[in-house]
């Protein structure tokens, strides 16, 4: 294995011009002919060499301006091709064969169900043909696809189609031409028998797009939300950023075998079906709203990626951290705006914020790495998205955007890096260029989730209060933590709400900070009387806070606060609190019955909760919804989930206590039975049904039951089924098992609910659900082919389960182990992925942290892919 560095980085010798490539779709076997037009950099010394990367190719000729060439002519070693005879440039042709049949990783070009697909990002380009596959190397592209036209009736390429017909013996072709500069990553071919959804889309400057999604026939049904989420986001893009399309076409395609969600080809999106496809019948609220968001997500990328791209793989945050925050900002202004943010901020805190204090951890931008489909992380994309809003925070909406403009104009059709961006924010708002950027790269290039401490005094006779910040970071490898500059937005909570107070310094707002030093202090006048502080509102940036807030002062918050998203925190704090004390007594033996007054949150919510599920049901449903088990790993030193599981339970059996009354009053309303409506309001009624119906179930489990074989029995949309076969099988009510069955009696014939049916199955919080696993895997319809399939099953058991997971004897970790090893065999980037769950080790108790080892130990002593080695390594370091 290879280690690559950031400070190796050299820039091309060779310019591509154009890239012409022809690809014959034989039954057993695909021919790639392409001709590339070379020309030598300025910057490139005379005797460079012309350097390609070709893998898993069988190489049938190589010509340079026409002229043979032979062996003996260039050096190919490992996946790096090398010519000398190049100089000033030319025209190299070549021919490989590859096998998409053949080709399970799910990388290059590759037939599943019939279906011809390319994934080419990062690295998969190479598997197709030999090219410069980096993405600093951009050119335009003219395709041509030969295939059968029975059984591929469809062609489809990036660009625009130039060209079809007939061709011999019963095949077609068709040629696309995209006028666009792109990098390989940015390439993409489809071939295959598919249905097609047609729309338009006129832009800003008056110009007709034809929007298609293609897809399985069976499936055209589902199109229409992705179709209108593909619409609202194009305009959105002209709106908020000034962004425009610029190719006559744009086309979605749903595939069902996928490494991941979606990949933003130049114009021909190829998607996860669990992306793309949506119909009440068979999603639920939450699949709705992933597939607006993917949706919007990689169109966003067609000027964050595409238009301007990323100078090599570390500079991946350069267009995932900042699309990310995009489609951040493009769902919060489609739905609610609070349960959007506190949905993203409690995924980064829970999973993020693990993985930067893991083995796993990482620079935004890293100095190295082995493989790089191993660092499309949650570090790149949601912590890169955080840096991306802290600018928009600090610099404001339209500051933001100054800078946006100057970084797309400047930078269109170029490959740039970080610090491309953070100088155009810099620039285009009159700020000292080197200063900012040198302060903002801080985050780009250090690891781990810094810490601010909070210590503050409120003066009665003078009514002033002092806030002193201190930030610290603990050093990884070989970087010395330099202050980040933290946006600190905040405000101060009186007896009865909001106090209005002024900074006793300078021109800044009392409502925002910036701590740019390892300690800061701020005075406040005509403070009246003693605050809560509310600190790090709609949590402006991604810290740990350690403030001393008593729980009366957490419980003040959870009732006053103004800003909705730090009323949700509050009752995070509160319930981690509450679960970790009540874990500590049942480990000292204290194990009597909890009643809600043990309990301050309960208090908070008894007082306020009945109201807010009339005036804010959204933001009712998610204060109910304590944080899971994934969180609280990450909040205790030594993590027995078994502990913290019933801790839980304890405390929302004393929350939910006193909301009886409520909640029954709530399901009584059967919003949830009524036909499905996308929209905030239906959306939040439908989940405040669902948070009612898993709370009645732990205070009255027989009527639970009833009533969730009724939303079962009459269901009109999956997002009732669903709740009602979570809550069954989750809560393991009356009945779960026959309505296992029956769910899957009604819904077997469609893919994508079946997952659902085995993830909800595999992530049954209870010990036993690991033989439950074992059977899943055993099920007819279980298929290590599809990636959805095992994410379904092995994902949902090894990330999303660990009460059954973290089994004391190490059977859950056998099993990961066992599956990793048959699923890395055919499919390296989905085996590494799972195999990420290993990473929690360092949290466990010692006896379990000798299974793990044992078992990372085991797999490294297998063959393994270089993907899944780096991974465990790491993890093992
Ligand atoms: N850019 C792709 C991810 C590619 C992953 C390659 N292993 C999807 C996205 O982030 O939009
Ligand atoms: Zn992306």
């Amino acid at each position: 294995a290879i280690t690559i560095y950031l400070k190796d980085y050299q820039a091309p010798h060779y310019a591509l011009e154009h890239t012409d490539l022809h690809v014959e779709l034989l039954s057993d076997c695909a021919e790639v002919s392409a001709t590339l037009r070379f020309k030598r950099a300025a910057s490139a010394p005379k005797d460079a060499a012309l350097t390609l990367l070709g893998a898993d190719l069988e190489l049938l000729s190589v010509a340079w301006n026409d002229q043979p060439l032979s062996a003996d002519d260039w050096q190919w070693q490992g996946e790096t091709w090398q010519f000398n005879g190049a100089g000033e440039g030319g025209v190299l042709s070549t021919k490989v064969r590859i096998y998409p049949d053949k080709n399970l990783a799910l990388e290059g070009l590759y037939r599943s169900h019939g279906l011809y697909c390319t994934q080419c990002e990062a690295e998969g380009f190479r598997k197709i043909t030999l090219f410069p596959d980096r993405p600093d190397v951009l050119s335009t592209f003219r395709t041509t696809i030969v295939a059968d036209q029975a059984s591929c009736p469809v062609l489809l390429s990036n660009g625009n189609c130039v060209a079809s017909g007939k061709a011999e013996n019963g095949r077609h072709f068709a040629t696309w031409e995209d006028p666009h500069p792109k990098p390989s990553y940015l390439f993409a071919l489809v071939a295959g028998d598919l249905a097609v959804l047609r729309d338009s889309f006129t832009t800003a400057s008056g110009r007709e797009v034809a929007l298609e999604i293609y897809t399985a026939e069976v499936d055209q049904d589902k199109c229409d939300h992705a179709m209108r989420s593909l619409q609202t986001a194009m305009r959105w893009d002209e709106q908020r950023y000034g962004c425009e399309y610029d190719l006559d076409r744009y086309m979605i395609v749903a595939v069902s075998h996928f490494n991941m969600g979606a990949m933003e080809n130049k114009g021909l999106n190829v998607f996860n079906t669990s992306c793309v496809l949506a119909h009440p019948a068979t999603t639920t609220d939450a699949g709705f709203q992933r597939v607006e968001a993917v949706v919007a997500h990689e169109y966003f990328h067609n000027w964050s990626g595409n238009r301007v791209t990323c100078r090599d793989w570390f500079q991946l945050c350069l267009k995932e951290g900042f699309t990310v925050f995009r489609d951040q900002q493009f769902s919060a202004e489609q739905l609610s705006p609070v349960v959007q943010r506190l949905e993203d901020v409690a995924f980064l805190q829970t999973h993020q914020f693990a993985e930067d204090a893991g083995p796993l951890a990482h620079a935004v931008r890293p100095e190295s790495f082995v493989e790089i489909n191993n660092f499309y992380t949650l570090t790149i994309y949601e912590k890169g998205a955080e840096i991306a809003r802290m600018l928009h925070t600090f610099l404001g909406a339209e500051g933001f955007r100054r800078g946006s403009d100057h970084y797309f104009k400047t930078y269109d059709g170029q490959a740039a890096i970080v610090e491309d961006f953070l100088s155009s924010m810099a620039i285009a708002n009159g700020l000292a260029v080197d200063t900012f950027v040198c302060q903002w790269l801080r985050w780009y290039r250090q690891p781990g989730t810094p810490v601010v401490r909070v210590t503050s005094a409120w003066h009665a006779d003078s009514k002033t209060l002092s806030l002193t910040l201190t930030q610290s970071q603990t050093s990884h490898a070989g970087v010395t933590p330099e202050p980040l500059p933290i946006p600190v937005r905040l405000g101060f909570i009186g007896e009865t709400g909001e106090l209005t107070t002024t900074l006793a310094s300078v021109s800044a707002s009392s409502h925002q900070l910036l701590l740019e030093k390892a300690e800061q202090t701020w005075h406040f006048s005509q403070v009246e009387q003693a605050p809560v502080l509310s600190l790090f509102r709609d949590f402006s940036a991604p810290v740990r806070v350690q403030a001393a807030l008593s729980d009366e002062d957490l419980a003040r918050l959870i009732r006053l606060d103004s800003n909705s998203f730090n009323r949700w925190s509050a009752t995070y704090t509160l319930a981690t609190r509450e679960i970790l004390a009540l874990a500590e007594q049942y480990r000292r033996g204290d194990v009597r019955a909890r009643q809600p007054q043990d309990s301050a949150l309960a208090g908070a919510l008894a007082a306020m909760w009945p109201a807010l599920a009339t005036s804010d049901p959204a933001l009712a449903s998610k204060l109910l919804q304590l944080p899971n088990l994934a969180y609280l790993s990450d909040q205790v030193s030594c993590y027995d989930p078994a502990a913290l599981q019933r801790a839980r339970e304890a405390l929302l059996l004393q929350v939910l206590t006193p909301l009886e009354g409520s909640l029954q009053s709530i399901l009584a309303n059967e919003h949830m039975l009524t036909p499905y409506v996308y929209s905030a309001a239906a959306m939040a009624a439908r989940s405040l049904e669902a948070v009612a119906l898993d709370a009645l179930a732990r205070l009255q489990p027989e009527a639970a039951a009833t009533m969730a074989q009724r939303w079962l029995s009459v269901a009109p949309h999956m997002s009732a089924e669903q709740a009602a076969l979570t809550t069954l099988v989750h809560q393991q009510l009356p009945g779960a098992d026959a309505a296992v069955q029956a769910f899957y009696a009604r819904w077997q014939h469609e893919p994508l609910v079946l997952d659902q049916w085995f993830a909800t199955q595999a992530s049954a919080p209870h010990a036993s659900a690991r033989n439950t696993v074992e059977a899943l895997l055993q099920h007819d319809d279980f298929d290590a082919a599809v990636p959805n399939r095992v994410r379904a099953v092995v994902g949902q058991f090894a990330s999303n389960n660990p009460v059954a997971f973290h089994d004391m004897a190490g059977k859950g970790y056998d099993l990961l182990a066992q599956q990793l090893l048959l699923i890395d065999a055919r499919n390296p980037q989905l085996a590494s992925r799972l195999a990420g769950a290993l990473g929690i080790w360092p949290k466990l108790d010692p006896a379990r942290q000798a299974c793990v080892l044992k078992t990372l130990d085991a797999l490294l002593n297998e063959s393994l892919s270089s993907d899944t080695r780096e991974t465990l390594t790491r993890i093992r370091a």
